[in-house]
């Protein structure tokens, strides 16, 4: 495809804010991230803010979203992302931040992170995207995973319980935007994150979205998406309940 048209069919497709030479993307084919970055571009671009944001990206998928748009983008390690995003807020109180993270990141290392952000009520916007597993280091078991899922590191099936993390920030902050969407209602979750982006600009506080989200390398469905949807619509989906708390 000669460049021009290729820049043009990115640029209609996508969100203005995206980085069009770093199009096609490198996350795997039918990967949940970039839907959560397109629906997060949009929502950025409907409130105009591409010149005040800082987009701290996490260890995790989370980094491969380091070139995909034309914002200024961070990227640390396992829930460091909050912390480092606070730390920007409180120097830039009319920058606009948002970290990006993993539930591996967000809710085991770095959990402390999520939790104490949202105690203090810290002026950001943290997104946690749920694929039920550390994805980019080859699927072993995460706080997401569902009880008898089949993971790396539980080959037989996991025998954990899971955490709600929405329900743990709606009870450390009552006044908190708490919301959790899901890759395949685009509208929806590009309606929840500007809404949640509005809670920042309106100086109330923190925000918190956590998308469910498909891995179909991990979850071993790369060729059969009818599996990936409907483990991520019915099984996700019914375990962590998409709606606004
Ligand atoms: C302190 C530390 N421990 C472990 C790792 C290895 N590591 C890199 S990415 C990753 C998994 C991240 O999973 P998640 O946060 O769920 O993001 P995803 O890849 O699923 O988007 C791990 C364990 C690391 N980089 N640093
Ligand atoms: S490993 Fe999973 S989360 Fe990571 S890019 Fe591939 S499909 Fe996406």
């Amino acid at each position: 495809m000669n460049e021009n048209i290729m820049d043009q069919a990115v640029k209609s497709a996508f969100p203005k804010c995206v980085r069009v030479d770093s199009k096609p993307h490198i996350f795997c084919p039918g990967c949940g991230h970039p839907e959560v970055l397109k629906a997060l571009g949009f929502a950025i671009d409907d409130l105009g803010l591409q010149s005040k944001v800082a987009f701290g990206v996490d260890i995790g998928c989370s980094l491969l979203a380091w070139d995909f748009f034309n914002l200024d983008t961070i990227e640390t390690h396992h829930g460091r992302t909050i912390p480092t995003m606070v730390g920007f807020k409180r120097a830039n109180p009319a920058g606009v931040a948002i970290a990006y993270v993993g539930d591996g990141g967000g809710y085991a290392i770095g959990l402390s992170h999520v939790i104490n952000a949202a105690i203090r009520n810290e002026n950001i916007l943290v997104i946690v995207v749920n694929n039920a597993v550390y994805a980019m280091t080859g699927g072993q078991e995460a706080p997401t995973t569902l009880q008898g899922m089949k993971v790396k590191t539980a080959p037989c099936g996991a025998d954990q319980y899971h955490i709600n993390a929405p329900e743990i920030i709606r009870n450390v902050n009552p006044t908190a935007f708490v919301a959790r969407s899901i890759t395949t209602i685009q509208f929806g979750l590009r309606k929840m994150l500007k809404d949640a982006l509005q809670h920042q600009l309106d100086g109330k506080g923190f925000a918190f979205v956590e998308v469910l989200s498909q891995c179909p390398l991990n979850w071993k469905t790369l060729d059969k998406p009818q599996e990936t949807f409907d483990f991520l619509e019915k099984t996700l989906a019914k375990a962590y309940p998409v709606k606004k708390y």
